[in-house]
């Protein structure tokens, strides 16, 4: 198997990240998205969706969408359990996931894609041009206030994101918060609980993956 991969990549990061906490070794093909390597047409030939992460099966099958290639993953590995366990342990961590994405990691994207020179004419990733929306990234800005914020609180009563267990929600949570950071918005002591839940997941060592 095969991953292409970017190191800077948040969804990519993801996915190593899940690997290794299953401790899954990957064959990594790095992607220059700095320099743009990703729309040039060695890549278009591997995914004409012109995104990492993308991981390729021995049988010649692409998946893309990292949190597809965390199921297959999964799926491949169970153990450490990382989705869940039982109808409710399952749906608690799919809950919780999918307000890290929807939350955490889609005004994060929107703040900084709609913002750095870097992305001007590149607010989405993808084979489609997009002009940045600078209100986009203000109104990121304050959602990401508000995913801390919502953190905190979380955290104030639970080890990790969906509770007692690790899970894909703190990965999530994760790559998320240190993505905010290209926009300047860093975890400090005015949201104590996540500060703690930071510096414990940061510590673990697939986040350095
Ligand atoms: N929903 C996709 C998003 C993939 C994505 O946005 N990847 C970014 C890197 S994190 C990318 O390939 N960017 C290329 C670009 O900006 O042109 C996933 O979860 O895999």
């Amino acid at each position: 198997m095969k991953l292409y991969d970017f190191e800077r990549a948040p969804n990519a990061r993801r996915v190593r990240m899940f690997a290794a906490e299953k401790r899954i070794d990957l064959e990594m093909i790095t992607v220059d998205l700095g320099a743009k390597e990703q729309m040039g047409d060695a890549y278009k030939a591997v995914n004409p969706r012109l995104q990492v992460p993308a991981l390729l099966l021995d049988d010649g099958t692409l998946i893309t969408e990292s949190v597809a290639i965390c199921r297959y993953l999964d799926e491949t590995n169970p153990e450490p359990v990382l989705f869940g366990t039982g109808a409710l342990g399952k749906a608690n961590v799919e809950m919780w996931h999918r307000r890290m994405e929807l939350e955490g990691m889609q005004p994060t994207a929107d703040a900084v894609r709609n913002s750095i020179e870097f992305f001007a004419n590149r607010a989405l990733a993808g084979p489609t041009n997009f002009d940045q929306i600078p209100d986009l990234a203000e109104r990121g800005l304050k959602r990401i206030d508000l995913f801390h914020g919502l953190l905190d609180e979380r955290l104030a009563d639970n080890r990790y994101v969906a509770g007692d267990d690790f899970s894909i929600a703190d990965i999530a949570g994760l790559i998320a918060i240190d993505f905010g950071k290209v926009v300047k918005k860093r975890v400090d002591d005015e949201t104590p609980n996540l500060k703690r839940w930071y510096d414990e997941v940061s510590a673990r060592p697939s986040a350095k993956s």
